[in-house]
C-alpha cells in the first residue's frame, strides 16, 4: 500500500452535512442504504480559478464493498457517470448545487472475520469502525475531518434482534407492519467523523442506571451483555458513574446526551471504542466479579471504561484532523484516565504501574525499529499506529505539559482548548497553541516531544563541596538514533527534583549559579523543586546547601528518560530508605536490583558465579516492613525487574536464559536472607475475610503473594518445597485473585501439584472464557523451552479458537511477548511457531496478525545464534504473498 503524508493533507473538495443510514439486518446479506446530503466546500482561491467550470470529481472510499445501486436527487446513475470499485466510488461531476447521494451496497456480517466494519459474532452485530472501517460498510469519505449528523434506522427479525442501538438518542421504534420484524431510529445530534459510527442488534442482557449531571441533566445509563452476565456489569456501572463525576469536578466537562449505552462483546480486535454515546467494549473491560476476575481486571474495567468516557470529550467532540493527530486524543485521554485512577486508588502506586509499563512497552518500541515520533509523519498502515507511543508517551507528555505549566496553567490551557475547539478536528498544533496562548509561555521547544522518536538519556553527575557548601549538578541530554535517521535538536526535560540532606530532609539552598541550559523560567522552576533542562548541557551550582546532599532526581518519573546517575551503591541505598518521594525510594531499590542482576548477568555469561550485596536483601526486607507505605506500595517494591526490562538494558548479544538464571538466582539470595521477614510483614497485613476489589485491600493480597515468592525462591535456593502454603490457598481461596495467584507461582515454579491444580482450574471455569484466558496466559508464561510444545498442545484445546483475539492473545501473544526464554529457544523453534501463527491468522485477521507480529520488535538485541532465526523467520513471513499490508508493513519495518 502507498505512504500515506502529513505534507500530503488537504481537506475534502465536499462535506458531508448529514447521513442517513438505512440497516436491514441479514448475518450474511445486510443491506445498507445511506443518504448523504452533500455540498462543494468553499474552493481555495487558486483552485476556484481551475474548477469554476466543472465541479471536481467525488471519490469516495470503500473496502471490499458491493454496490447494489446508486442515485443523485432521486435519479438512478447511468453508467458513464460514475465508476465503482469494492475500493471506491467515483462520481465523474456532480452538481454544483447541494446534492443528495444515495448509496445501496450490500455487506456479508456473519462472515467478516477481520472484525472491522460491521460483524457478526454470536449471534449479536457489532461495528467497529476506527480507523477506516466504516468503508467496509458503505462508500464514504472515511477520514476523521469529515464531520455530519448522522440518523440510523435499523431493522431486524424482534426475536433474535430485540434490542437495536447506535449513537445518540433513540427517536422512533416500532414494529414493522405486516412481518416478524421491528425497527428502531437513532439520532446524534452531534456531527461526528465516520470512526466513531457504531450499531448494535442482537439478544443480550443488560443492566440500567442514571447519572444527572452537575447541571440537572439526567442520562439513563445502560450497560448490555450476554444474557446471565448482568451482574458481572455492575462494577463497570459503579466506575461509570464516578468516571462522570470526575470529569465534571477535575476538567469541568458534562455529558451531553440523554442516553450512554456500553455493549460488552466477546469479539473484538482492541480493548474498547469510544462511539459517540454507545461504547463497544471488549467483555473482559466490563465483566468481572470476585470470583470471575482478579483485582488487577477490577482496576483495568475501572480504568478503560474511563478512559472510553473520556473520550466524549477529547476525541468526539474535539476530535483529530487526520489519523497522524492520533495522540490527540489518545495520549491526553491515557494521561486522563490515568489521573482518574490515581485519584480513586494510591497516586504514587498507580505511577508506578505506569512508568512499568512504559519501560514493559513504550521504550523497546522507541529503541528498536518499530521506533516513531508520538505524532508521525508517514505510514503504510495506520491499524499499527495505535502503539505504545502514541498512547503511553503522548499521556507522558500531557503529564510533563502539566509540570511544567503548573496545574492552574494546564487547567486554562484546557479550559481554551474545550472552549475554542469543540465541534473540530484538530492538531497538535492546535492543541499546543492553546496552552501557549493561555500561560503566555513559548513551548515551540516543548512540542519537539511530539516529533522526535527515541527515549532521551539524561546523565547527571554531582559533587560537593563541604567547605564552600556548594552542590555542583552537571546534566546533559543525548538523543539516539532512530529508525528515520533525523537529526535532533535538545528536547525540554522537566525534572523533579530534591537535594537530600543526612536526615532525609530536603535541604534548601541560598542561590543558584545557572548560566545557560535552562529553559523559559527555569531559574523561577528551581523553587519549584523543578530542572527544566533544554540544552544539551547545564551545569547548576547550587550554594548555601548546609549538608552533603545526594540528589534526587526525575521523582515521580517527571520525564520518559533514561536517567544515568553518578550515585553509588550507598547513594541509592540511601534514597531507598530515605527520600521523600515515594517514587524515587521504589526507584533506588529498582536501580540496585538492577545493578545487581546486571553484574550477576556478566559473571554467570563469562562462566563464573553470581554474587550479591546482602544490604540488597535488608534494604528489600524493611521497606516490605516499612507501614508508612500501604501494602501495595511496598507489594510493588518487593518485585524485580523483568527479564524484558533486563534485556533491554543489557542491549547486546542477549542470552534470554541467562538473563532468567540472574534474576532467579537474585529471588533466591534475598529469599535465603530475608524471606522469613517478608512473610512476617505481609502476615502483619492481611486481607479483609471477604473478598473486596478495592484497593487496600488488593494490595494487601499483593503483598501476601509477593512475600510467597520469596518463600519460595528462598525454599529452592535451600533444596526444599516451600509449596504448601500456595497449594493451601489455591484449594481453601474464596477470590479468583488468589487462586490465579497460587497457580501461577505453582506452574511458574514448577512446584509439586502444579499439574493438578491445572486441571483443577480448567474444570471450575471450562464454561468462562475470560477466566480460561488466565489459565491458558499462565500456562504460555512458564519458563523454559519446553513451553513451546505446551503452548502448541494448548492451540488444540476446545477451548481455544483462533478466531477470538482474546484466546489468542492470552495464548499466542502472552508467550511471544512474555515469555523470554520459551519464545527465544537457541534452536529458533518459537520463532518459527510465531510466524506461521501470524501467516495463517493474517488470512482471517490481519490486525490481530500484526500485533502479534509486533513481538519481533527486540530481536536485534540476541546473541547472534537466536537473532539469525529470528531474522529467517521473519524473512520467511516476508516472502509469503498476499500478506495483508498490516502485517507486512510491520515485518518490513522490523527487518529494516
Ligand atoms: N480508540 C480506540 C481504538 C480502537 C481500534 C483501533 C484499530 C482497530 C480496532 C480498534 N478498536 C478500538 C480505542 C481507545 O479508546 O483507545
Ligand atoms: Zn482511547
Amino acid at each position: 500500500a502507498a505512504v500515506v503524508r502529513l505534507e500530503d493533507y488537504r481537506p475534502t473538495d465536499y462535506a458531508i452535512d448529514t447521513v442517513d443510514l438505512d440497516f436491514r439486518l441479514d448475518p450474511t446479506a445486510t443491506q445498507v442504504t445511506a443518504s448523504l446530503a452533500l455540498r462543494r466546500r468553499e474552493p481555495s482561491p487558486t483552485q476556484a480559478q481551475k474548477t469554476q467550470a466543472e465541479n471536481p470529481p467525488l471519490i469516495l472510499d470503500g473496502d471490499g464493498l458491493k454496490l447494489k445501486q446508486v442515485f443523485v436527487d432521486g435519479r438512478t446513475l447511468s453508467a458513464d457517470e460514475y465508476e465503482a470499485s469494492p475500493d471506491r466510488l467515483t462520481l465523474h461531476t456532480p452538481p454544483h448545487e447541494p446534492f443528495t447521494l444515495k448509496i445501496v451496497t450490500e455487506i456479508d456480517p456473519e462472515n467478516n472475520t477481520a472484525l472491522m466494519g460491521l460483524y457478526r459474532s454470536s449471534g449479536v452485530y457489532t461495528t467497529q469502525c476506527e480507523a477506516e472501517g466504516f468503508r467496509r460498510i458503505t462508500y464514504f469519505y472515511d477520514r476523521p475531518d469529515v464531520l455530519a449528523v448522522y440518523t440510523v434506522r435499523m431493522e431486524a427479525p424482534r426475536a433474535q434482534t430485540p434490542v437495536m442501538l447506535s449513537n445518540g438518542n433513540l427517536i422512533q421504534s416500532g414494529p414493522v407492519d405486516g412481518s416478524n420484524r421491528h425497527y428502531a431510529v437513532w439520532h446524534d445530534p452531534f456531527p461526528k467523523p465516520s470512526y466513531l459510527f457504531a450499531l448494535v442488534a442482537g439478544d443480550l442482557g443488560s443492566i440500567h442506571d442514571e447519572f444527572v449531571t452537575t447541571s440537572g441533566r439526567r442520562v439513563r445509563l445502560g450497560i448490555f451483555c450476554e444474557h446471565g452476565k448482568e451482574e458481572r456489569c455492575r462494577y463497570a456501572m459503579d466506575a461509570l458513574k464516578r468516571s462522570m463525576r470526575w470529569d465534571e469536578e477535575v476538567f469541568g466537562r458534562e455529558y451531553d446526551l440523554d442516553v450512554f449505552n456500553i455493549v460488552a462483546v466477546s469479539d473484538f480486535n482492541m480493548g474498547a471504542m469510544e462511539n459517540k454515546g454507545l461504547n463497544v467494549f471488549n467483555d473482559k473491560y466490563v465483566l468481572v466479579d470476585a470470583e470471575t476476575g482478579t483485582d488487577m481486571d477490577y482496576a483495568h474495567v475501572e480504568g478503560v471504561i474511563a478512559h472510553e468516557y473520556f473520550h466524549n470529550w477529547t476525541g468526539d467532540r474535539i476530535t483529530c484532523r487526520d489519523w497522524f493527530q492520533l495522540c490527540l486524543k489518545e495520549g491526553l485521554t491515557v494521561f486522563r484516565d490515568q489521573e482518574f485512577s490515581s485519584d480513586m486508588r494510591s497516586r504514587p502506586v498507580k505511577r508506578i504501574s505506569d512508568v512499568i509499563g512504559l519501560r514493559q512497552a513504550q521504550f523497546p518500541e522507541d529503541a528498536g525499529p518499530l521506533a516513531h515520533p508520538v505524532r508521525p509523519t508517514a505510514y503504510r498502515e495506520i491499524n499499527n499506529f495505535y502503539t505504545a507511543t502514541v498512547y503511553e508517551k503522548g499521556a507522558e507528555i500531557c503529564r510533563m505539559l502539566k509540570l511544567v505549566l503548573g496545574d492552574e496553567g494546564f487547567r486554562a490551557g484546557m479550559d481554551l482548548y474545550f472552549e475554542r475547539h469543540d465541534g473540530g478536528a484538530v492538531t497538535i498544533e492546535d492543541f499546543i497553541e492553546c496552552f501557549a496562548e493561555a500561560t503566555g509561555k513559548d513551548l515551540t521547544q516543548f512540542s519537539l516531544w511530539y516529533h522526535q522518536a527515541g527515549t532521551p538519556k539524561v546523565t547527571l553527575r554531582h559533587a560537593y563541596d563541604a567547605q564552600s557548601e556548594t552542590l555542583s549538578l552537571s546534566l546533559a541530554q543525548e538523543l539516539p538514533q532512530t529508525p528515520d535517521n533525523k537529526p535532533k535538536a535538545p528536547q525540554l526535560i522537566p525534572l523533579s527534583f530534591g537535594l537530600v540532606g543526612p536526615d532525609g530532609q530536603d535541604l534548601s539552598w541560598d542561590d543558584v549559579d545557572a548560566p545557560a541550559g535552562l529553559g523559559d523560567g527555569g531559574k523561577e522552576a528551581l523553587g519549584r523543586g523543578l530542572i527544566l533542562l533544554s540544552e544539551k548541557e547545564v551545569n547548576l551550582t547550587f550554594r548555601g546547601v548546609r549538608a552533603e546532599a545526594v540528589p534526587s532526581v526525575l521523582r515521580g518519573f517527571s520525564a520518559p528518560v533514561h536517567l544515568e546517575a553518578d550515585l553509588t551503591d550507598d547513594d541509592l541505598f540511601f534514597l531507598a530508605r530515605q527520600d521523600t518521594d515515594a517514587f524515587n525510594r521504589w526507584e533506588a531499590l529498582q536501580s540496585l536490583a538492577r545493578r545487581a542482576i546486571l553484574s550477576g548477568y556478566q559473571a554467570l555469561a563469562s562462566g563464573g558465579a553470581a554474587s550479591f550485596d546482602p544490604r540488597l536483601a535488608a534494604a528489600f526486607a524493611e521497606l516490605a516492613e516499612n507501614t508508612d507505605f500501604d501494602p501495595a506500595f511496598r507489594a510493588l517494591a518487593l518485585a524485580l525487574p523483568s527479564e524484558n526490562e533486563i534485556a533491554q538494558l543489557i542491549a547486546k548479544d542477549v542470552d534470554p536464559d541467562i538473563v532468567y538464571e540472574t534474576r532467579q538466582a537474585l529471588a533466591g539470595f534475598i529469599g535465603e536472607k530475608v524471606a522469613d521477614r517478608i512473610v512476617e510483614a505481609a502476615k502483619r497485613e492481611p486481607a479483609m475475610p471477604a473478598y473486596s476489589p478495592d484497593a487496600d485491600n488488593a494490595g494487601r493480597r499483593a503483598l501476601t503473594f509477593a512475600a510467597w515468592r520469596y518463600q519460595i525462591a528462598a525454599g529452592k535456593a535451600r533444596g526444599q518445597d516451600e509449596g504448601v502454603e500456595v497449594r493451601k490457598s489455591f484449594e481453601t481461596a474464596t477470590n479468583l485473585t488468589e487462586r490465579l495467584a497460587a497457580l501461577r507461582l505453582l506452574v511458574h515454579e514448577n512446584l509439586t501439584g502444579a499439574s493438578a491444580a491445572l486441571d483443577a482450574f480448567f474444570e471450575r471455569y471450562r464454561d468462562n472464557p475470560l477466566v480460561l484466558d488466565k489459565w491458558f496466559a499462565v500456562q504460555a508464561m512458564q519458563p523454559g523451552h519446553d513451553t513451546l510444545k505446551k503452548v502448541e498442545a494448548l492451540t488444540q484445546n476446545p477451548a481455544f479458537s483462533w478466531k477470538t483475539p482474546n484466546r489468542v492473545y492470552s495464548l499466542v501473544r502472552t508467550f511471544g511477548a512474555g515469555n523470554p526464554t520459551a519464545f527465544n529457544r537457541p534452536d529458533g523453534a518459537g520463532y518459527h511457531f510465531l510466524a506461521n501463527a501470524i501467516a495463517d491468522l493474517d488470512k482471517s485477521n490481519p490486525s490481530v496478525a500484526s500485533r502479534l507480529a509486533t513481538c519481533f520488535r527486540s530481536y536485534r538485541l540476541l546473541e547472534p545464534g537466536r537473532r539469525t532465526h529470528a531474522e529467517a523467520a521473519l524473512r520467511a513471513l516476508s516472502d509469503r504473498p498476499d500478506l495483508s499490508t498490516d502485517v507486512a508493513d510491520i515485518v518490513i519495518r522490523t527487518l529494516g
